[in-house]
């Protein structure tokens, strides 16, 4: 079966971030305007640190695209880092003292040193520059077939935003995210998470929260009910609490149907001929908890999914810990930190996202290229419709 892959390289201290992209069909634009934008979104947001005053993050492509269009083979991309230091030891000191929260720990034991720093450098959620362009890349492909991501903070601390998402409604909601700091659509909310966000500076701590993904378009079908890891759902928790900081993931209604009966969570079918012709091919749910997700696969609702993300674990007060050269006692070890990531975060979300829509796309219209992608798309949606006539 055909599907689509990445793989990254590269420590936040290192000379570059590398991507390396397989399965992408050939003659697919690439926007690397597009991926810009995101980059650019991912650097943002209330409470980020020193560290995005010195980066511009832009994407190079350095294999498998040639003007402005996929070819088919395996795509190489790159984004520099300026603060480039992991060569000198001045610079890059060793960390003996491990923050409680990061791989520290576990990944010193893991890799036999008593010097943190080589874990803490991978580690690092600067390796998500390169997550954010490979789903770049994937939006340009999902773009093709009409399906957009829709990506925002709905939770920082104690401030949570209230507000339903739409198929109508989301493009409205985008535009008063561009234009809040924390990258929340609701004006209120956004005052009261940037004062959380504020507050922790002040006591030197740090602040998590809860982002949430729409993704509007897919057809009926993608995914699979078929194996544990065919499963779209599957795929998207994996995705998103495999980011660096999260901690847990809902899809639709999520912990919320444990609580519930049958009657108030499963989403009653009904079928609206006006819309036959879009790919939810006139299936119609009046409300959706299932998160557009039903064993595994689209059902052609929007798809749903939330990511808890836990505060950032660099605090400038910092936590008890050890020195793992003595065992003894000592404050965890400090290096420069945003005290909240999470509007990059929902960034990268909404990014890793796409690239397992995009996967789960490629995986069920196949083919070597674009053209051939979209035959197998048009053909699976007619005989869809003609279903039971
Ligand atoms: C980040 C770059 C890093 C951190 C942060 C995210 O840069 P530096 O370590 O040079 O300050 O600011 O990384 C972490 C949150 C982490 O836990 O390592 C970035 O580009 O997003």
């Amino acid at each position: 079966m055909a599907t689509l892959m990445y793989r990254t390289a590269g420590e936040s201290h290192g000379p570059a971030l590398i991507g390396l992209i397989e399965g992408m069909p050939h003659g697919c634009p690439v926007d690397p305007d597009l991926i810009n934008r995101e980059l650019l979104r991912r650097q943002g947001g209330y409470g980020r640190g020193g560290r995005q005053k010195i980066e511009t993050d832009r994407v190079q492509f350095l294999a498998g695209v040639r003007m402005g269009k996929t070819i088919g083979s395996p795509i190489a991309l790159m984004i520099p880092n300026k603060d480039n230091r992991l060569d000198d030891p001045a610079a890059t000191p060793p960390l003996h003292r491990p923050r409680p929260g990061h791989a520290d720990l576990a990944g010193a034991v893991k890799w036999l040193t008593d010097d943190c720093r080589e874990v803490l450098e991978r580690a690092s959620a600067r390796e998500t520059t390169v997550r954010v362009a490979a789903g770049g890349l994937a939006k340009c492909l999902l773009l093709q077939f009409g399906i957009e991501v829709f990506g925002f903070v709905r939770q920082v601390g104690e401030a949570t935003a209230d507000f339903a998402v739409t198929p109508e409604n989301w493009r409205e909601l985008l535009a008063k995210r561009d234009a809040s700091e924390v990258y929340c659509p609701d004006a209120a909310t956004d005052a009261a998470m940037k004062e959380f966000i504020t507050q922790q500076k002040v006591a030197k701590d740090t602040a998590g929260g809860i982002v949430e993904c729409h993704v509007f378009g897919c057809p009926v079908g993608i995914g699979s009910c078929l194996t544990w890891d065919g499963r779209l759902d599957s795929r998207l928790a994996a995705a998103v609490v495999g980011i660096q900081a999260f901690k847990g993931v809902e899809i639709g209604m999520g912990f919320g149907v444990a609580s519930r009966p049958g009657s108030q969570v499963h989403d009653e079918i009904g079928f609206d001929p006006a819309t036959v012709n879009t790919p939810a091919l006139g299936f119609a749910r009046r409300t959706n908890n299932a998160g557009g997700l039903e064993g595994g696969m689209t059902n052609g609702q929007p798809v749903v999914v939330r990511g808890a993300m836990k505060p950032i674990s660099t605090l400038g007060k910092p936590l008890a810990s050890i020195d793992l050269r003595t065992k003894e006692a000592s404050e965890a070890g400090w290096e420069r930190s945003d005290i909240s990531a999470i509007s990059a975060a929902s960034v990268v979300m909404e990014n890793v996202i796409a690239f397992e829509i995009a996967r789960a796309m490629v995986e069920k219209f196949g083919g070597d290229s674009l053209l051939e992608m979209r035959r197998n798309y048009d053909n699976y949606l007619t005989a869809a419709r003609t279903l039971g006539s």
